[in-house]
């Protein structure tokens, strides 16, 4: 059966500007090629391949960076003889194909878009502590996010149960913390030796991608403290925790030990992030009393900066005083957080992860067998139809970095697992961080990703067949 021929619109996230014109079509044949400029050579090989095309002189479909758009901005033209791709970027130029890619083929709609992102952070975050994931899986999720403009993977790389990011001069983290039954309820072994942080980082960069590490503390840090007696505050062992309990431990301000290792830890990851952000945790630091955390946080928020790099942390570090770069990112439900929205009137940027909104791993209904659900049952109305600028008092349009979908991993085991999460509410997430607020419709955008289910059972990705959504 033939596929339908795709609208210009038929697109996620909706593109800002969309015109058009119904009477022309591009047919792409098996001759067709692939042209581009030296600066979107890159760009042309990856559209070329995922096409089955080659890359030739005077091609039809031709790629050009133009200055003048901007960096994340594309300008798409399709006419029936031609198709031209313009970025303000190879980044802008990048997602101007993954708009291609979702146009589908072999018959491409005609008319122009013309696109650029309501936000510059538009971020997934995936737990590697509570379940590894290997590289090879790190690397498919990345893949799958960029269909959807997505720019920013936040990893969480340590917590009470494992610690997954090799460092030299403390190797028991990982022989100890990363070794087998470190995932919750005993799953694992893994985590990332420097090598293969560093081809992360490099496959990442290829889409255009900004790794962004997260080192939780001063709470979080059972496995740490497993490790490293020396970092509890009597230096007594503690025991491996493997339970998804939260809260229980803390690194301990009045020690110096804390700040040799904290130090070593934040300068390593520094050294060996290409990306401009260093995510230092201090969530649910329910064991550290308060006067501990802010002694604690003014001395380890300035390390990201002193090792080069922004720091974020989850949005309780507001209660410190805030270096002027730092980046806070809002997770809970409430709906009011005072020190939030102080810290957005001293112009801290802020980053907006709701939980009732944009948490991959609460269930999606009652029935879904995997996730939690102390934030609510999210399901995919309840992701797309809310606003960043409203969410806050005080917060608003010029305090947002962007947004985020973080998915946390204490229920998950596989791949499908991580799918069956992300699909479908991340493209809900990601239209909200790239299409203008005044286009976005909940009936558009369910029309639009109900064409998706296809495309995701034909390449074997589990992803949930949400009933808010008319499946064809
Ligand atoms: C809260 S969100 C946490 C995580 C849990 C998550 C589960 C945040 C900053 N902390 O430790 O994994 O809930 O949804």
């Amino acid at each position: 059966m033939r596929a339908q021929k795709k609208q210009l619109s038929d697109v996620i996230p909706l593109p800002a500007s969309v015109r058009p014109a119904p009477a022309a079509t591009f047919t792409i044949i098996s001759g067709t090629t692939v042209s581009a400029a030296a600066e979107a050579a890159a760009v042309a090989g990856h559209l070329a391949s995922a096409l089955g095309l080659e890359v030739a002189a005077g091609g039809d479909i031709r790629l050009v960076v133009d200055g003048s758009l901007e960096p994340e901005g594309y300008r798409l033209e399709i006419t029936s003889s031609a198709v031209t791709l313009a970025g303000g970027t190879p980044q802008g130029l990048f997602w101007g194909v993954q708009t291609l890619l979702q146009l589908g083929g072999p018959e491409l709609p005609g008319g122009v878009i013309e696109d650029a992102p309501r936000y510059p952070y538009r971020g997934a975050m995936l737990d590697l502590a509570r379940h590894f994931f290997s590289v090879q899986e790190v690397r498919a999720h990345i893949d799958l996010l960029v269909q959807f403009k997505i720019n920013h993977l936040h990893l969480h790389l340590t917590d009470d149960q494992g610690w997954r990011l090799e460092i030299p001069g403390w190797p028991r983290l990982t022989e100890v913390s990363g070794g087998a039954g470190t995932g919750v309820d005993g799953t694992g072994p893994g985590f990332l030796t420097l090598a293969e942080y560093a081809d992360l980082n490099a496959y990442a960069a290829e889409r255009f991608v900004t790794i962004v590490p997260e080192i939780d503390m001063p709470g979080h840090v059972n496995a740490a403290q497993l490790a490293y007696p020396e970092l509890t505050a009597d230096g007594q062992p503690v025991s491996q925790r493997t339970d998804a309990e939260v809260g229980y431990s803390s690194l301990v301000a009045g020690k110096e030990e804390t700040y040799a290792f904290v130090e070593d830890v934040i300068k390593t990851v520094c050294d060996v992030t290409p990306g401009p952000y260093l995510h230092i945790g201090g969530d649910e630091c329910l064991s550290t009393p308060s006067e501990d955390y802010r002694t604690f946080l003014a001395r380890v928020l300035p390390l990201p900066g002193k090792y080069g790099k922004r720091a974020i942390g989850w949005h309780e570090i507001a209660a410190a005083d805030l270096p002027e770069t730092a980046v806070v990112h809002y997770w809970r439900p409430e709906a009011d957080e005072p020190n939030v929205t102080r810290a957005a009137a001293a112009g801290r940027q802020i980053i907006m992860s709701p939980a009732d909104r944009t948490y991959l791993d609460m269930k999606y209904d009652a029935e879904t067998h995997l996730g939690l659900d102390w934030a609510g049952l999210l399901g995919v109305r309840q992701s797309y139809d809310w606003d960043p600028a409203d969410r806050l008092p005080g917060v608003g349009e010029e305090a947002l970095l962007g947004v985020e979908a973080p998915l946390w991993s204490e229920t998950l085991r596989t791949l499908a697992d991580v799918q069956y999460l992300t699909l479908p509410r991340l493209p809900a997430v990601a239209e909200v961080g790239w299409s203008p607020r005044g286009s976005r419709d909940w009936d558009s955008f369910r029309t639009r990703l109900a064409a998706f289910g296809p495309r995701w059972d034909a390449a074997g990705i589990a992803y949930h067949r949400s009933t808010e959504i008319d499946w064809p």
